[in-house]
């Protein structure tokens, strides 16, 4: 197995408009992020992943982006983003940035020219149709409800938006809007950032003819343009026109939905496609037939044979990036732990998991501290606009129980996790002096980095541990992985080894205490395990796992 950096590396991504606003207008800036470089080089980070920041209209926070190479206003400048990559780089931390191509904003000088004219040198940017017997030319869904196609009158024609209207997508299949992409790549990378996370990085390429999709799916027509005909085909140009004269650089494709067969292609070296994708298993297992506002309960053997699968499947050829939480999904510790009285363990408890398992691990910001999933009181505090248009589909269209829609909601939004950076017992958790765009988790007082940093036993200084171990035992990188009793209902346990050590981790996912029984062949030379996430550690002879209790041993 070849060695790497961003297979060592710990990336942490910051959610600039959350983070931490330097100028008080209630946005998070670049500013801001700078003054917090030293906080996350006490965790241990060193590589930062920046959610985008260019220049963008904001329907869907900046993931639609109207100028590749401007920088958000409230963000701050070009000048300023430089410094962030230079006080970045003075810290030996490494930036990676948010590649956004599958659409653009309809915002977009390029967007803007092509919905001109039919003959429009731009026209053939985006996927336009005609009309299919008078109506849209197909049936596949939006991400964020509804067709996935608009109408526009002046040309007659519908144009395709996987996500909200002012999302065109970008048409792939075009050899221009490639070339166009890879030089944005080239001016980023020129710059100095050290990669890219890819967003919607399986969806490119589209079926020709663009077929209609199957019913009975929670999107319409997903067969039809995931890890589609000519994706790894694109892959592999990007390789070659741009990734392989930067050796250095790292790429991670956000795939939902994507077979581990799949997975494998888009990861394996020799290949020369990406590094790393992000699959969506372990993060769909509580959506019944695929709707993600139909919340189904989680079944831990469930979820330990996914986790296994790709643990075991992927390492061999491609790699694992691991994550329990984004800006798309909801805390971490409110959705697979107990954000209640148990918060601090079962934190430590699914961190403990992250950073012992093959792969390059991604923290979120605010997980660190264990960030809780907001409840908001009413619909319209949710900014998100997937938000938005899932209340007028299910509620006011369909009729549906609004009590229902809305429990759904407070567990699922993305805005759960798009709440400001909890800094400190200050107002507004130390975020901002103004208004923040977005509510403060009033249990900020409680939680914030400020009691993490003060408290020796903190999820903070716990997950620090955990960086440090990671850093100092190549075993918890790029140790093998084997899994034991993966029938219990309660525990996670599993053995990893490496060139002659062995690292042993026991996870207790549940608020009950559980028997358990060491495996014969795992032989231990010393009883207290490396790291514990209750004050005392428990005796191998006669183990009782407490509720969301997590150890790890090294064994030489
Ligand atoms: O989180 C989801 C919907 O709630 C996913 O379906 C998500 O839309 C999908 O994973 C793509 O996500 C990425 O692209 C979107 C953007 O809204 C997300 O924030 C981004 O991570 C469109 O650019």
């Amino acid at each position: 197995m070849k060695k790497y950096w961003w297979k060592e590396a710990v990336i942490y991504q910051i959610y600039p408009r959350s983070f931490m606003d330097s100028d008080g207008d209630g946005i998070g800036d670049f500013q801001g992020i700078i003054s917090k470089l030293d906080y996350l080089q006490t965790l241990g980070i060193d590589t930062i992943w920046l959610s985008p920041f260019y220049k963008s209209p904001n329907d869907d926070n900046g993931y639609d982006i109207s100028d590749y190479q401007s920088i958000m206003e409230e963000f701050g400048t070009l000048a300023d983003f430089k410094e962030l990559l230079k006080e970045a780089h003075n810290r030996k931390m490494k930036l990676i940035i948010d590649l956004v191509v599958n659409h653009t904003s309809d915002e977009h000088p390029w967007f803007l020219e092509s919905k001109k004219s039919k003959d429009n040198p731009y026209r053939d940017y985006y996927i336009w149709k005609d009309p299919k017997n008078g109506a849209k030319p197909n049936n596949w869904t939006s991400y964020f409800w509804g067709s996935a196609w608009e109408y526009d009158d002046l040309t007659e024609q519908y144009y395709l938006h996987l996500f909200t209207k002012k999302q065109p997508d970008l048409n792939w299949e075009n050899e221009t809007v490639r070339k166009e992409v890879y030089d944005i790549m080239r001016w980023w990378l020129d710059l100095g950032t050290d990669g890219f996370r890819i967003d919607v990085a399986n969806m490119y390429s589209k079926v020709p003819g663009l077929p209609d999709g199957e019913l009975g799916n929670y999107m319409t027509g997903k067969e039809h343009f995931q890890n589609g005909p000519r994706i790894h085909e694109f892959y592999r140009e990007m390789h070659k026109e741009v990734l392989s004269h930067y050796p250095d650089v790292m790429t991670v494709g956000e795939t939902a939905d994507v077979p581990i067969e799949e997975a494998k292609k888009y990861t394996s070296e020799d290949r020369q496609e990406l590094n790393m994708v992000f699959q969506f298993e372990h993060v769909t297992l509580d959506e019944t037939d695929g709707d993600r506002w139909n919340i189904a309960k989680m079944y831990l053997p469930e979820l330990k044979k996914i986790l296994t699968k790709w643990q075991v499947e992927l390492g061999k050829c491609g790699w694992n990036s691991l994550y329990w939480a984004n800006h798309d999904q909801p805390r971490s510790v409110s959705r697979y732990g107990d954000d209640g009285q148990y918060r601090k363990e079962s934190a430590k408890m699914l961190y403990t998991m992250l950073l012992t398992m093959q792969g390059t691990p991604y923290i979120y910001q605010g997980e660190e501290i264990g960030m809780t999933n907001m409840k908001f009181d009413h619909i319209t505090e949710y900014p998100d606009v997937e938000i938005q248009n899932l209340w007028k589909q299910r509620v006011i269209k369909e009729k549906k129980d609004p009590h229902k829609v809305f429990a759904a909601i407070q567990y699922r939004a993305r805005d759960n996790a798009r709440t400001p950076m909890q800094w400190d017992e200050s107002p507004n958790a130390g975020f901002s002096s103004g208004i923040p765009w977005i509510k403060v988790n009033p249990n900020y007082k409680e939680i914030n980095v400020a009691e993490s940093l003060r408290d020796p036993n903190s999820i903070f200084h716990y997950i620090q541990k955990l960086i440090k171990l990671r850093k100092e035992n190549e075993v918890a990188i790029y140790g093998d992985f084997k899994e034991y009793y993966n029938e219990n209902e309660s525990l996670y346990v599993y053995l990893r080894s490496y060139e002659g050590k062995q690292m042993f981790v026991i996870l207790n996912f549940t608020g009950e205490s559980v028997k358990f029984f060491m495996p014969e062949e795992v032989v231990f030379v010393n009883a207290e395990p490396y790291i514990y996430n209750y004050q005392d550690y428990t005796d191998l002879g006669n183990m009782t796992v407490r509720p969301y209790e997590a150890a790890v041993y090294l064994l030489e």
